[in-house]
């Protein structure tokens, strides 16, 4: 199974350029943790970046709550993914048909194909969403996810719903989506190598006040055989700046590290 593969061993499993730079760096870094950067401006942004870069596989960002959001911020993400070697998730979640998301995913003031490597996608409109999304992100070497399960209380996403987006992932092929955002790897039977990234995520359980709802690293990646761990307030949002999130972000790389290990001895 999968989850007893390390992430270097998958690499060849994948095609798509994306996945497999993924898999390189948390090999490398030994790092299954994504930062998720929920901040509203790009100086504080490039703050976070720069604070805890080095320790995550992957950065994750909300384009849309950036005030000051510009293509020279973007250019700067991408200089810093290659500089401290990261993958740069756009959490877009679009949800809308083929034609729509086209648009929304190549232009507008975002133009998020440009710079993420990696977004995500609602299944709910039906698979003319991959068909639209692919047609602007695989030329480029872009990945997809499919939200497959939701973190959030009272969520719709469940059951026959998950069944459904694996089966939609599966007849679209791994060509562009890579994977799901999910709460427990969603596919019992493991015909292929999916990536399952997962949100709510604390070094304590617990939630919010709005529904989030938050396991610990050893749950998802022991417990759930998910792969990566998402990390937003639990990170940012610790006081004392930069050097306090580097030791947080440490704390969390290796929580989610030595989850994977003792995985891998299972
Ligand atoms: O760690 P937090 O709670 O501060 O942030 C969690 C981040 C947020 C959410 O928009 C996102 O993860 N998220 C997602 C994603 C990544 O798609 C899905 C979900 O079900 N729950 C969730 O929290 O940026």
């Amino acid at each position: 199974p999968t989850t007893l593969k390390t992430y270097g061993s998958r690499v060849s499993l994948h095609s798509n350029p994306t996945a497999k730079r993924l898999l390189e760096i948390m090999e490398r870094k030994q790092s299954n943790l994504c930062v998720s950067i929920d901040v509203t401006n790009t100086a504080e942004v490039l703050e976070i970046v720069r604070g805890v870069g080095s320790k995550v596989c992957m950065v994750k960002t909300h384009a849309d709550i950036i005030s000051d959001f510009s293509s020279a911020f973007a250019d700067e993400l991408v200089r810093f993914s290659k500089e401290l070697d990261f993958i740069i998730f756009e959490d877009r979640k679009f949800a809308d048909i083929g034609n729509t998301v086209v648009h929304q995913y190549q232009s507008g003031p975002l133009a998020i194909a440009s710079w993420a490597h990696l977004t995500n996608a609602h299944p709910i409109p039906g698979p003319g969403i991959i068909t639209g999304l692919s047609s602007v992100g695989l030329p480029l070497g872009r990945a997809l996810l499919l939200l497959g399960e939701m973190s959030s209380k009272g969520n719709l996403a469940t059951g026959e719903y998950t069944k459904k987006t694996m089966q939609m992932a599966k007849e679209a092929g791994r060509e562009f989506v890579v994977g799901f955002i999910a709460m427990s790897r969603v596919d019992p039977e493991e015909e292929e190598d999916w990536l399952m990234l997962t949100p709510g995520v604390g070094l304590v359980q617990g939630g919010d006040k709005m529904g989030q709802q938050y396991r610990t690293p050893r749950d998802v990646i022991l417990d759930s055989g998910c792969d990566v761990i998402i990390v937003g307030r639990g990170i940012y949002g610790v006081k004392g700046g930069k050097d306090a999130m580097e030791a947080e972000a440490e704390k969390y790389r290796r929580a989610g590290w030595e989850a994977y290990e003792e995985r891998l001895k299972r």
